[in-house]
């Protein structure tokens, strides 16, 4: 048994990076390759994987740390005291974007339109890199920062983004064609935005590793390798395969696979060299739903055939049934928005421990309050919903009770300094959650008339992925069509959901007799692992006391 230093490799430019999440602990078995420490600069963030296998004996470094080529970062039990020489770290100089920075165009697209040559960009020290994939085709219309092709050296795979808007006249360039800086990928036509500059790479993602060699019984320090993963696209806890490295997709592909939840380690890549295409995620999600084929998690669940009696107490394969044996039947495909949402809610269900409390808010007074706006806003052409003074209610709610608006992150919890306000709304192609942000800053009639804007554009199918993005808190009305209470679930990574139904009139005994009054009745979901049953009930109950009594949002 030898102990193994792993230290920080070259990393290029990075100096002084942080340490912000630290993906393995004392006691746990480590392959090589496997990712132990995740750094991030201000331009990009990287996991530094390990180039030895053995169990972690004692971590060097803590979150927060700043770390530099070289600097230590744990100590590695190993009885094969192997460790194979850390491959050469993928270029700094590729390296994606900080996750914020990613998102927005590369440069506001100059005015003048008309055929824009898109070339490569610099990417680093990769010299004569083949292309792999060709992602779009003449007549597509690409935004700025779409990804046009994927290159591949014998270390990373990278995609090249467009550096302009507009639609694809021309491709340049052929599978297995070599690139380099500078060469032209493809003309685009009627650009809104003339040769603006490139936008940044993508990080590399690692290309399938070689089996770690064997090395002296006695190599005891050993730099860990490196490897840029796309910060954006590319989780911490992605799954690695079984040899400990990472599947061979595109930066592109991971990130569609996670949307739809799909573990790309069990997917069968059909591409060059064995690598996973959107199609092969296409064709895996297809045979998943039509129940031919299961994942690992799945399998695990369900009970071995021929089992014995405990084992029937698990969870059954799902059941496959001919349909048309009892009757005519009809088959259709599922939608994109339901089969995103499924991926999402099934995640959501299963990884969070819900608890639903439900709870009633005297909206008798408040209810006379929005007719009468209504009525004196009928000109405006602006209707003033409940939903909107929910809205308000959430804000003033989270405020005073700061868990409802905070995410888990590993073992830490972030509390956000904003109140961004989901609602679920339902469309004829499925349900989507836009997002009125900033609703803390926001009064009534703008809330009404921004949600109004927001669902309109849901039913028409024309919101962005920016409508939809970082809620905060969510509600879900189905208070325009009925129902008493129900269980919402969770929209991760938020930590609560509020469910909303019809309001109906009720006798309420007020100490001397029963008094008519509209009662909403309300149905709080919330992750147990983070928020206790009391916060529950107390969020509930000041809810309610603010939507009886709205003065109380200014106290
Ligand atoms: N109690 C009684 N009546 C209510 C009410 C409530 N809690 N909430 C709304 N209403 C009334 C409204 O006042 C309106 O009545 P009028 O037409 O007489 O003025 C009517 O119901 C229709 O309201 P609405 O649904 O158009 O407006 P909204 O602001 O309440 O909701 C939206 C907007 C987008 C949330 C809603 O249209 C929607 O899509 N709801 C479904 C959400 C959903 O599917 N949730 C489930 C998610 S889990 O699968």
């Amino acid at each position: 048994m030898a102990t193994i230093e792993v230290k920080v490799p070259d990393i290029g430019d990075f100096k002084d990076v942080a340490v912000i999440e630290l993906l393995v602990k004392p006691g746990d078995t480590v392959k090589p390759e496997q990712s132990l420490v995740t750094v991030e600069s201000d331009k990009a963030s990287m996991e530094i994987p390990s180039s030895a296998g053995g169990v972690v004996k004692e971590m060097k470094v803590q979150l927060g740390d700043k770390v530099n080529e070289g600097t230590l970062l744990l100590l590695l039990e190993s009885d094969t005291a192997a460790a194979a020489p850390a491959p050469a770290p993928a270029p700094a100089q590729a390296a994606a974007p900080a996750p914020a920075a990613t998102q927005a165009p590369a440069a506001a697209p100059a005015a003048a339109a008309g055929p824009v040559e898109v070339r490569v960009p610099d990417i680093g020290d990769f010299k004569d890199v083949a292309v792999i994939e060709i992602l779009v085709k003449p007549g597509d219309t690409v935004k700025a920062e779409q990804s046009l092709i994927t290159v591949e050296s014998d270390k990373a795979s990278m995609e090249i983004p467009s550096s302009a808007a507009g639609v694809v006249r021309e491709i340049r360039l052929k599978l297995g064609d070599k690139v380099n800086q500078g060469d032209l990928v493809a003309i685009l036509e009627g650009a809104a935005g003339a040769a603006a500059p490139a936008p940044a790479v993508q990080a590399p993602v690692p290309a399938p590793a070689a089996p770690a060699a064997p090395a002296p019984a006695a190599a005891a320090s050993v730099p860990a390798a490196t490897r840029t993963p796309p910060t954006a696209a590319l989780p911490p806890h992605e799954p690695a395969t079984p040899s400990g490295t990472l599947p061979h997709a595109s930066p592109s592909v991971r990130k569609f696979a996670r949307e739809l939840g799909v573990p790309l380690d069990e997917v069968k890549g059909t591409g060059p060299k064995g690598r996973i295409t959107e199609q092969d995620v296409h064709a895996f999600t297809k045979a998943v739903m039509a129940g031919e084929a299961t994942t690992r998690a799945a399998a695990a669940r369900a009970p071995a055939s021929g089992g014995t009696g405990g084992e029937a107490l698990g969870l059954l394969p799902w059941p496959k049934v001919d349909f048309a044996k009892f009757g005519p039947v009809e088959r259709k495909d599922v939608g994109r928005i339901k089969k995103i949402s499924a991926a999402n809610l099934h995640r959501n269900w299963v990884m969070i421990p819900h608890v639903t409390n439900h709870d009633d808010a005297d909206i008798t007074e408040l209810e006379a309050f929005r007719v009468q706006l209504n009525k004196e806003n009928e000109k405006s052409g602006v209707k003033v919903t409940m939903l909107a003074f929910l809205i308000k209610a959430c804000v003033a709610a989270l405020k005073k009770f700061p868990d409802f608006n905070s995410s888990l992150d590993g073992e830490q919890l972030v509390y956000k300094n904003y109140w961004n306000i989901g609602f679920a709304a339902d469309t004829p192609n499925g349900l989507v959650v836009p997002v009125i942000k900033n609703a803390d800053q926001k009064g009534i009639l703008a809330i009404s008339q921004e949600m109004s804007e927001l669902a309109k554009k849901a039913r028409d199918g024309k919101l962005g992925p920016a409508d939809m993005q970082g809620a905060t808190f969510t509600i879900s009305s189905l208070g325009g069509i009925g129902g008493r209470y129900f269980t919402p679930i969770i929209n991760a990574p938020e930590v609560a959901i509020l469910g909303v139904c019809k309001s109906q009139m009720e006798p309420v005994w007020d100490g001397k007799q029963f008094q008519p009054r509209l009662m909403l009745p309300l149905s709080l979901s919330w992750d147990h692992r983070v928020i206790d049953g009391a916060s529950a009930a107390r969020f509930n109950s000041y809810l309610g006391a603010i939507l009886s009594d709205f003065r109380r949002t200014m106290l």
